[in-house]
């Protein structure tokens, strides 16, 4: 394992294998829980995922063990503890298809990631005419601080439209892409629809007409391989919490030229070289962009989650969940009275919202419950893809490696049941 500059190398991708979740579920001590009596059917992944043992053990021997503060002694508990958050970072470089240890910034999470660089690369390269394009599809998180963005400068956030079975009309992207375009943010997989997006046309496409690309990738690097090198992307968000880590962890991919040429976010501790009264220096990349005592014990613990995954092996993880996905498509559009947001099976990941006609999504997770099945309802923060559907809200199964073929059909009977509750009232 190298903790030294320049590119970490990778282990070739794992090939996809057959995945048996029942191999998995023993790790996770939450799947044994009983809810209302019922052992818990956790479909509410895309929300965030649950934590295997080995996660919340590396955390613990950290504090038990090895902790101190990092980067700041230079006494044995401190090195530890130091060395340990450095090789977070090369793991995490691992997982991106080798990058840079420099182009990893640890975050406290996607949201951070993408304010990050609205406000420092924004702020230093948009002005007033410029264009940011998003799609109907995006999470606030990728909306709220690119409105912020043109606030500030008079800069335009224009809207990729999508189909009415959730696809990013690509044609209508291209024909937006103009000179006046300095970014495209785009989130990789829908956190409502499930639709993958094809990241790498985007990008060729934007980079053609000189436009970065910035990749909401909070719902994509957890369930599938993520090689940046051919994605090329200049900037890639996603956090750890969706990907079996910790909360308050995340991590901001960036382009070396590009993070080299932005001024700090934040400052304080840890992102200068040195402080006059006069002003102050910026550390090298990636200390630059992490003032203060970082997440450091969250970033081993999203060491060991990603280690965690690389064993299950990631082609399998996306291979698996899109079986589930196919699966409960095919059950849940068998039930007259349930309409299906989003692509077909073969351009979806893992997540499927519906509607059930005449109950409400907040009724349909609350009846789901009583059969300790765990779904989202509302609008997912995805507010202006909810306009685009025409519905106020919809209930969402979103699904990780460890749920099972029994439980998806579960989650049919569940809803069959819940339409004989509405049809009696
Ligand atoms: N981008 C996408 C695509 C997301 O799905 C989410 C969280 C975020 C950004 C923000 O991540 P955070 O960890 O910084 O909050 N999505 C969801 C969801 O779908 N339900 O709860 C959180």
């Amino acid at each position: 394992m190298s903790t030294t500059s320049g590119r970490v190398k990778v282990a070739a991708q794992d090939g996809p294998r057959e995945l048996d979740p029942h191999q998995w579920r023993g790790d996770f001590p939450i799947l044994e829980k009983k809810v209302h009596d019922q052992p818990l059917i956790y479909f509410d992944n895309a929300a965030t995922t649950q934590k295997p043992r080995q996660v919340l053990e590396a955390m613990e021997k950290l504090y038990a063990e090895h902790y101190a503060n990092v980067h700041r002694g230079i006494h044995t508990l401190s090195e530890e503890s130091t060395d340990r958050y450095e090789a977070a970072r090369d793991t995490v470089c691992r997982l991106l298809g080798g990058v840079s240890r420099e182009e990893v910034i640890f975050t406290c999470g996607t949201t951070e990631a993408i304010n990050l660089v609205a406000r420092s690369w924004g702020d230093q390269n948009v002005s007033q005419g410029d264009e940011i394009l998003i799609s109907e599809m995006e999470h606030h998180a990728n909306i709220v601080p690119w409105q912020q963005l043109a606030e500030r400068t008079g800069a335009t956030v224009r809207w990729i439209p999508i189909s009415d079975d959730g696809m990013l009309d690509q044609e209508a992207c291209g024909s937006m892409l103009s000179s006046r375009t300095k970014l495209v943010a785009i989130t990789a997989v829908s956190n409502v629809l499930g639709t993958i997006n094809p990241i790498k046309q985007i990008i060729d496409a934007a980079h053609a007409n000189d436009a970065l690309v910035l990749v909401d990738a909070a719902q994509s690097v957890p369930h599938a391989p993520t090689d940046l090198q051919s994605w090329n992307a200049d900037f890639v968000a996603f956090g750890g919490h969706k990907m079996l880590g910790p909360t308050g962890i995340g991590v901001l991919y960036g382009k070396r030229q590009l993070l080299d040429a932005m001024p700090p976010c934040l400052g304080g501790g840890g992102m200068i070289r040195r402080v006059r009264k006069e002003g102050f220096e910026p550390a090298d990349l990636p200390d630059k962009f992490e003032a203060g005592t970082p997440p450091f014990v969250e970033a081993i613990g999203l060491a060991t989650a990603i280690e965690y995954l690389q064993q299950v092996g990631m082609q399998s993880i996306a291979a698996y969940e899109q079986q589930l996905a196919k699966l409960a498509m095919e059950r849940l559009s068998a039930i007259e009275g349930v309409r299906i947001f989003g692509p077909g099976a073969t351009d979806r990941a893992g997540i499927i919202s519906f509607q059930i006609d005449g109950v409400h999504a907040h009724d349909v997770a609350q009846i789901l419950d009583r059969f300790s099945i765990a779904v989202r309802a509302g609008h997912h923060c995805a507010m202006p893809l909810h306009l685009r559907l025409q519905v106020p809200a919809t209930a969402r199964a979103s699904f990780y490696f460890y749920n099972t073929s029994e439980e998806v059909e579960k989650l049919g009977v569940a809803i069959e049941e819940t339409q004989k509750v509405f049809r009696k009232k």
